[in-house]
């Protein structure tokens, strides 16, 4: 698995004319290494592969990367990148100026002044999800899921949106989870107005929309789901709302298929929310990929004119957000195929009125 993740990578390098690339963002290292810690960084050239980390994680790289040749780094971690440069008689190198800071930058340019430092990004090699991959993306998911089906019955009027965030993460760490994919956001009743509503101290009230957005992390890859309930019975308003982010919804997961491109599947769902009069509302993007990264690659999106392929994983999250009243998304995961998608996320997605 790794060597074919280290052949793309040297096909890009080939087509870039780099002689090599240092690799310094952890999704990336992981990805290419199988190492999981927190410091570290990869040299690939044309025929090598070493890791520099240093003494808190040398036992470790050992196990997790064995296609690689591990180099202890005390404080000068560039110095030693360079020794290993030097031997490689490269001429240009690849960095990943999408992560790397501008002092970082100013440090590796200092230490490898003998080379032409150029730009790569790495991100486009990791869209397509391999079998291992969809495996474990399919647990993180699944952990989600069973999380919300018990989440949804201890909600009541009374307790407030951290105490709800806490038993979603504390169910899905139960169930295996590493953490949170990202902060729990939980914003109900007014608060669902704001997309990102972290969880708060708000207290739940009756008819209060509650919109969940979270997801678990399973062996470094990510999932991501939303529901919006209601505690209580819904009014007309609701429903009408929540119907119609449903359609879009099911319509952009209708639309996904290898072949179309990330604007028209957007598109698509952002028609459904215009028609009705809504479109003003649902400000940002329809969805995005998920994988060692909670967002990355390939987008769905107004501006994204690339073609999606079998493999990837996306979400499909359109919402209502509407000022002072409050909001619904309905978020979930699919594969993509030639067919169109294959839906991992489980959850109801039926309006749940909790009474
Ligand atoms: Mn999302």
């Amino acid at each position: 698995m790794i060597q074919q993740r280290l052949a793309s990578l040297r096909k890009l390098m080939a087509t870039h004319s780099l002689d090599a690339v240092v690799v310094t963002k952890p999704e990336n290292r992981r990805y290419f290494s199988g190492f999981t810690g927190s410091s570290g960084l990869l040299l690939i050239g044309e025929q090598i592969q070493t890791l520099f980390t240093d003494f808190r994680y040398i036992e470790q790289a050992t196990k997790q990367s064995p296609e690689y040749q591990i180099v202890r780094h005390g404080t000068a971690m560039f110095d030693k990148l360079a020794d290993t440069v030097k031997k490689l008689e490269a001429v240009r190198i690849g960095f990943e100026s999408d992560f790397i800071t501008w002092d970082t930058y100013h440090k590796l340019a200092t230490c490898l002044s003998m080379v032409e430092l150029r730009p790569v990004n790495l991100d486009a090699l990791r869209v397509i999800k391999d079998q291992a991959e969809l495996s474990l993306l399919h647990q993180a998911v699944e952990i989600a899921d069973v999380a919300f089906n018990h989440v949804v019955t201890i909600i009541r009027p009374g307790i407030t949106e951290l105490e709800i965030a806490l038993e979603l993460e504390y169910q899905m760490r139960k169930l295996g989870s590493e953490k949170p994919a990202f902060d729990t956001i939980v914003a109900s009743g007014y608060r669902g107005a704001l997309p990102h509503g972290q969880a708060s101290a708000k207290i739940i009230e009756v008819g209060d929309f509650i919109t969940m957005d979270f997801g678990a992390v399973y062996q470094g890859y990510h999932s991501d789901m939303t529901r919006t309930v209601v505690a209580g019975k819904a009014t007309s308003k609701q429903h009408e709302i929540y119907n119609i982010v449903q359609a879009a919804q099911l319509a952009g997961i209708k639309a996904v298929a290898a072949g179309k491109t990330g604007k028209e599947i957007d598109q698509v769902a952002r028609k459904i929310i215009a028609d009705a009069g809504y479109g003003e509302y649902f400000g940002h993007a329809l969805g995005h990929g998920v994988g060692l990264a909670i967002h990355e690659e390939p987008r769905l999106s107004t501006i994204n004119d690339s073609e999606l392929a079998s493999g990837m994983v996306v979400s499909v999250e359109p919402g209502i957000y509407l000022p002072e009243w409050g909001g619904v998304r309905i978020e979930d995961l699919v594969v993509v195929s030639a067919a169109g998608c294959t839906v991992l996320t489980t959850s109801n997605k039926n309006l749940i009125e909790l009474t």
